[in-house]
């Protein structure tokens, strides 16, 4: 046996059929349906990203096709590669079947049906049912975009000089306080799972000024809701030597662009399949918090049950504000109040009681926090003291401060919240591969 790192490929990819039209080729895929017609049959295969349509029929070939073929089942589908038209008068190629080599047999046939364009049972089931029902080209679909997020993510900040790091997840310390941290016995020691990477991100910024990671957090959210995992991506950055949080949100926008550009280019097929629409972003709107506030009560006469933040309706009420006032999908909200961001948070030197800190809403929904930092040592150990924490079991993160840090700030974006709002989905749940919520564990 020789090992040469070559992976011999006698299959054709169907992006690829337009350069062997008319000729013989081999796809490698699974028979995704079949369906009998009276002297012909279409034998739909489903290859990495695409569903090719192939056609049997007695004329094409001495291939006899044999009960076995089965859907399900994975195979080499030699054939020739013909053009046909789509109904809206594009082009489209389809294979005819010479012959249909199997190399597996399910056991089983499907629990759901997942040959319809939509898999037709209710959420639950399609998430019992995850490993078969992601298979329908629809649902994969949607994971095949949220790649593309991602992929965005990393580029453009790769290009922009940020460095790829990843944090641990099992961590000294909660870094978002609140109540939903899962405690874990480490070895008799009480730790916890990460709930972002903050104070490892924030450690980065005095070693390589610009760092991002695309990595799981864990919230131990004690209810169950729409828009709320247990376990979700958190796509974070963290950036040195800022002039203001301004600088956080000029990079997410730019970010945000890149990665709509890159949907639309180089995901076009999933983009079409799901009718995502995507937003054209030209320049982000910003209102700072309290206008907000004021704008809720005296436009839309909503009256807010807490004034220190916003509550799932109030979100709505700005995205529909921000859509139709100033035509935009996203809007940064700004200059929250300091009672209600991390003890990480900068306040605002020209008004304590707010922070230099903002959201981005996306069509209505939170998908962002993000600002500037405190990088002063005393200035951080004085803002842990007035809200109760104990510095010193923060000795570890505060080296940062103690030893130097550079003005910086970051953001995190939930990478499942962007993806359910492109597709405007109502849960969360849809744009998730395997949730995990407190009624959920598996698959
Ligand atoms: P925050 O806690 O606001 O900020 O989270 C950032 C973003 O993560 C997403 N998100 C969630 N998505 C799904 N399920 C959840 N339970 C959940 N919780 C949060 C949201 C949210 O906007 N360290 C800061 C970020 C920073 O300042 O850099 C943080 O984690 O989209």
């Amino acid at each position: 046996m020789v090992i040469t790192g070559e992976i011999k490929q006698d299959t054709v990819a169907y992006a690829d059929f337009e350069k062997f039209e008319n000729q013989v080729v081999t796809i490698k895929g699974t028979i995704h349906n079949i369906r009998m017609m009276s002297d012909f049959a279409f034998v739909i295969v489903r290859t990495a990203r695409e569903t090719v349509q192939c056609v049997y029929a007695e004329e094409f070939s001495d291939y006899r096709m044999s009960e076995d073929v089965k859907e399900e089942c994975a195979a080499k589908v030699t054939g020739k590669v013909v053009a046909g038209e789509t109904k809206d008068g594009g082009k489209r190629y389809e294979l005819q079947i010479h012959n249909i080599e199997l190399l597996s047999h399910p056991a089983d046939i499907p629990p759901v049906v997942i040959t319809k364009k939509q898999v037709n049972c209710d959420l639950s089931t399609n998430l019992d049912y995850r490993p078969v029902t992601l298979r329908n080209p629809k649902e994969r679909a949607v994971f095949k975009l949220q790649e593309g997020i991602q992929r965005g993510f990393r580029e453009y900040l790769t290009k922009q000089g940020f460095t790829e790091i990843h944090s641990p997840k099992i961590n000294f310390a909660g870094a978002e306080g609140g109540t939903n941290v899962f405690k874990l016995d480490y070895f008799g020691k009480k730790v916890f799972l990460a709930q972002s990477p903050q104070l490892y991100k924030q450690a980065l910024v005095a070693v390589y000024e610009r760092v991002f990671e695309i990595a799981p957090v864990f919230r131990a959210e004690h209810h169950d809701t729409s828009r709320h995992l247990n376990e979700y991506v958190s796509m974070d950055f963290e950036m040195g030597f800022i002039e203001g949080f301004e600088d956080i949100m000029n990079m997410e926008t730019g970010v945000l662009k890149y990665i709509m550009e890159l949907l639309r280019t180089e995901y076009a097929n999933e983009v079409a399949l799901l009718k995502v629409d995507l937003p054209v972003i030209t320049e982000i709107p910003c209102i700072k918090f309290m206008d907000a506030k004021e704008l809720l009560m005296k436009k839309f006469k909503y009256k807010p049950s807490d004034m220190k933040d916003f509550d799932p309706e109030e979100e709505q009420l700005l995205g529909k504000y921000a859509k139709k006032e100033l035509g935009s999908d996203f809007l940064f909200v700004t200059h929250y109040p300091s009672k209600k961001r991390p003890f990480y948070t900068m306040d605002d030197p020209a008004d304590p009681e707010y922070t230099l800190s903002f959201d981005l809403l996306f069509r209505g929904l939170e998908i962002t926090s993000g600002g500037q930092r405190v990088h002063d040592y005393n200035a951080q150990v004085e803002k842990m003291k007035s809200l109760g924490m104990n510095p010193e079991e923060f000795e570890t993160y505060l080296m940062l401060h103690k030893y130097g840090a550079p003005p910086h700030g970051g953001l995190g974006l939930g990478l499942e919240r962007l993806t359910m709002h492109l597709l405007g989905a109502k849960n969360v749940r849809e744009a998730t591969m395997f949730p995990r919520d407190i009624n959920r564990v598996t698959p």
